[in-house]
């Protein structure tokens, strides 16, 4: 049977709601029993039918008003029961079931990680341990009592409160917990094991004190610390910046081995992947530690923005996503330094999101069609939707946004929102109109301004004419016009900056781009302008205007804007790998433009000004992120001509790059701004000076003298990249260091991965029977295998189709263990309308291999259908 969409236009108010449920889980790792008992309160007077959701556990007893109850239909994903002899406005229900956690490798539901056990609910998985009403807008309040054997699973965890405690007899003990919010059965969660604990508290602003705890594997205290001071400072900034406070007495965090994605934000009760929790300097690296505090923040964020004010249906799923990955990249902006997280997310925005937009499973940042849920954890749904809100920001300023937020949360508080909830509490609170504007929230695709400029010296006025367009996308042809944040600065070739002026006022550098064509004219400008457009990537937006070289070197050199300049070099390499790919292709030889060598020369030379900002700017965009400015995608193409350019620079550099490198060499580890910079300027120069004949004794120097793993990797990362001679020496080197630690030696798989050596597939089959790979681990898998498909273009899409290959064999073990995994790791695979036509048709043999299977999951159906249209 060919698994069912559901569509956001059906949503309808259920017609029973649950207010109270008290569940009992007698644990065990191989047969669970839980009971559950439902308060039921009918809504709709003339509803008598009763459909809960539930699948994946065995059936044992239903009661309703404690008589057995057998006036009911039972299919594979739900329980319909037959309500029309009763006709009851009030009842109660009690449900019997069993489970196997040991045996459940999709982690969704209740399942092993290790030696502990937990839940993952969130979207569907509350209903794969028993029948609930398992939908957002379904809040009730939880109680939960759990038993279990004292000495294997000394701490026992749920939401909110614990009320009670004993212990039995026969060596087990009990722990009873009480959430007193109301909240959605996405939000439960269960822990039990043996951990360690690091404990501290929070003062909050009305002066009530929070206990803090942290549950870490035992041997893994040392590493729990930054994850703390993490948590402490997301409840002050959130405090600070948007006046919210922590609600419940006990905020707890686990951090299990086990986990499909990065963490969830169950109420007072994170389950967390032990990659974002777990940092020392020895085991995690700088950018580590900055993912550990903003996942940690995202996580408390949510407290708000999705526990209190929950999602009405999953297809608002942006209205909690979108506003809390927003939120925490603001924190880590006000924390840290905000170009620096700009340029971060805005990488990450173009290389994944556009590619989204452009791929098969494109779609609005509210989702009109689902079929599997966990599908739309998207960067769309995510990151987009942040983006859309950073657009709200802009167009409200702070003020006016909070107090949109100020409203949002009074009219919300305790309920299940939507989307549009969202915008309308926004526009009434500032009074500016959105109506516009709300099409981000239907419209998929990536929107292209095409700008063209007139300067007309006699009469100083200056002309910018702006186009939009959004080229259609896979599920939806039509586009109408956006309302598109444009924020420009003008330069006079001297590098002054340009007064924007229209007569004699000064007007708002945010252009509002609502029209097909519009034109902006500017007054008083002294000179022809050179234009930065899009200053901080003031929508999600490509840009189209024909700069000439010696315009981007004016705004490299004098552009105020962090990002401006930044996006500026980014112009520069992509065009001079755009032309060398012409080269490339008609056999002619590569060379390097002198204007882009003497804009290196100038970046390297003002390292002192900003060395964070410097490191990125002479970072070469990796090949997935040069991929994005091609419709046809030549992987081979790239790579070839990518390296071609990391090679000259090195050559062209090396004086300059080695001093730097000298120059900041630093005594110790510590995580701060200033040393963050440092050893990120450093480590690039480092990765460029691996490329020039001093190279082996450079990296191996830098492995064997480093004190912590951000140096480590770079020296492991540079010496592989540049296939040094010494690089296989220090990756078994490493190996045996680590082998024993999965989350470090994810690092490691990673670089294998993505190996520039012609036989990488051949080591990275091999890898799967290393001794610390696990096929069950998610994080395993996607250092390895993922980082594979998505990260090693040249190899994974190899000419003769053995990267596909490999990728599907994987996939159809996955297929049966966990879908949800593998849904992820087949999109470098769906993307296939971007590539020649000899890819594409072996592309699409192997997603037809896949769609022959008989018990395709429907995560996998449901993007390889999309695929194969
Ligand atoms: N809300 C969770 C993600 C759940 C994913 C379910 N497939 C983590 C987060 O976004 O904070
Ligand atoms: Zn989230």
């Amino acid at each position: 049977m060919q698994p069912k969409a559901k569509f956001r236009k059906d949503y309808k108010v259920p017609d029973y709601t649950i207010n109270e449920i008290s569940l009992d889980f007698q644990l065990d790792p191989n047969r669970t029993f839980i009971t559950s008992i439902l308060n039921v309160e009918r809504k709709n007077p003339e509803a008598n039918q009763l459909r809960l959701d539930g699948h994946s556990f065995e059936f044992l007893s239903l009661k309703l008003n404690d008589q057995p109850f057998e006036n009911y239909v039972k299919d594979e994903e739900s329980l319909t029961l037959d309500l029309s002899e009763l006709n009851l406005d009030q009842f109660q229900l009690c449900i019997e079931t069993a489970v196997n956690p040991a045996q459940n490798t999709s982690l969704q539901g209740l399942y092993l990680s290790g030696d502990g056990i937990c839940t993952q609910c969130e979207a569907e998985g509350f209903r794969q341990m028993t029948y609930m009403l398992d939908r957002p807008d379904v809040l009730a309040k939880y109680r939960t009592k759990i038993t279990a054997s004292k000495a294997k699973y000394p701490f026992l965890l749920s939401n909110g409160n614990r009320i009670a405690q004993g212990e039995l007899e026969d060596g087990r003990h009990w722990v009873e917990w009480e959430d007193p919010f109301l909240k959605p059965s996405y939000l439960f969660a269960l822990v039990a094991g043996d951990f360690d604990l690091l404990q501290d508290k929070f003062i909050t602003m009305s002066g009530r004190e929070v206990a803090l705890e942290i549950y870490v594997d035992r041997g893994n205290l040392d590493r729990a610390g930054w994850a703390m001071e993490s948590l402490k400072r997301s409840m002050k900034w959130d405090e600070q910046r948007f006046g919210l406070e922590y609600d419940l007495d006990i905020y707890m965090i686990v951090a299990v081995d086990f986990f499909n994605m990065g963490a969830m934000e169950n109420k007072g009760l994170n389950v967390f992947n032990s990659k974002f929790v777990l940092a020392n300097p020895q085991t995690a690296t700088d950018e580590d530690y900055m993912n550990v505090e903003s996942v940690i923040a995202h996580e408390y964020f949510h407290n708000w923005t999705g526990n209190r004010i929950t999602c009405r249906d999953w297809f608002q799923l942006s209205l909690k996503e979108g506003l809390t990955v927003f939120r925490d990249q603001e924190f880590t902006s006000d924390l840290w330094s905000r170009a620096i997280k700009r340029i971060d997310d805005v990488r990450f925005l173009r290389a994944f999101q556009f590619a989204e937009d452009a791929s098969p499973m494109a779609h609005p940042i509210r989702p009109e069609k689902v079929i599997e849920m966990n599908n739309f954890y998207t960067v769309t749904v995510y990151e987009k939707g942040a983006e859309v809100i950073r657009m709200i920001h802009t167009l409200l300023g702070e003020q006016k946004f909070q107090q949109g937020m100020k409203l949002y949360v009074a009219e919300n508080d305790g309920k299940a929102a939507t989307c549009e909830d969202f915008v309308s509490a926004m526009e009434r609170a500032s009074g500016i109109d959105l109506t516009q504007f709300r099409r981000w929230y239907s419209q998929s695709g990536t929107p292209e301004l095409t700008v063209s400029d007139h300067y007309d010296e006699k009469s100083k006025i200056y002309r910018l004419q702006v186009a939009q367009m959004t080229p259609a996308t896979a599920d939806q042809l039509e586009k109408a016009n956006l309302h598109i944040p444009l924020k420009i600065a003008l330069y006079g070739s001297d590098g002054a900056k340009i007064s924007l002026q229209y007569e004699l006022l000064t007007v708002s550098d945010v252009l509002d781009v609502i029209h097909d064509r519009q034109v902006f004219e500017f007054h008083n400008v002294p000179q022809r302008p050179v234009p930065a457009l899009l200053c901080d990537f003031s929508a999600p937006v490509r840009i189209d205007y024909n700069y000439t070289t010696e315009q981007l070197l004016t705004l490299l050199k004098y552009a105020e804007n962090d990002f401006v300049r930044w996006d500026t070099a980014q112009t520069l390499y992509i065009n001079e790998l755009r032309a060398n790919l012409t080269r490339y292709h008609q056999n002619e030889p590569l060379q390097f433009s002198n204007d882009l060598l003497e804009a290196l020369m100038l970046i390297v030379d003002n390292w002192q000004q900003d060395p964070e900002l410097t490191a990125l700017m002479l970072t070469l965009p990796k090949e997935t992120e040069f991929a994005e400015s091609f419709k046809v995608i030549d992987p081979a193409g790239i790579a070839a001509v990518r390296t071609f350019m990391q090679q000259t620079i090195a050559s062209e550099l090396k004086d300059r790059l080695l001093i730097i490198y000298n120059a900041n060499k630093l005594d110790g580890y510590r995580v701060e701004a200033k040393d963050i910079a440092k050893r990120a300027l450093r480590n690039v120069c480092l990765s460029y000076l691996a490329f020039t004949e001093q190279g082996n004794g450079i990296v191996n120097r830098h492995y064997q003298q480093s004190d912590n793993m951000t140096d480590t990797l770079a020296a492991l990362s540079a010496a592989t990249k540049a296939q040094l001679a010494c690089a296989d020496l220090l990756l078994k080197d490493f190996e045996e260091k680590w082998h024993h630690d999965g989350l470090v030696m994810d690092k490691w798989f990673a670089l294998q991965a993505t190996r520039p050596d012609e036989n990488v597939l051949q080591i990275v089959q091999g890898l799967l029977e290393h001794r610390s790979f696990n096929f069950n681990n998610p994080n395993r898998l996607r250092s390895l295998v993922g980082t594979f498909a998505a990260q090693n273009p040249r190899a994974f899409h190899a000419i003769d189709g053995s990267g596909y290959r490999f990728l599907i064999d994987i996939l159809i073990k996955l297929n049966e263990s966990n879908p949800q995994v593998a849904a992820r790791l087949i999109d470098p695979l769906i993307k296939l309308g971007r590539y020649d036509s000899q890819r594409q048709t072996l592309m699409r043999r192997g997603l037809e291999r896949l769609a022959g299977l008989e018990n395709l999951a429907r995560d996998l159906f449901e993007k390889i259908d999309k695929a194969l249209q």
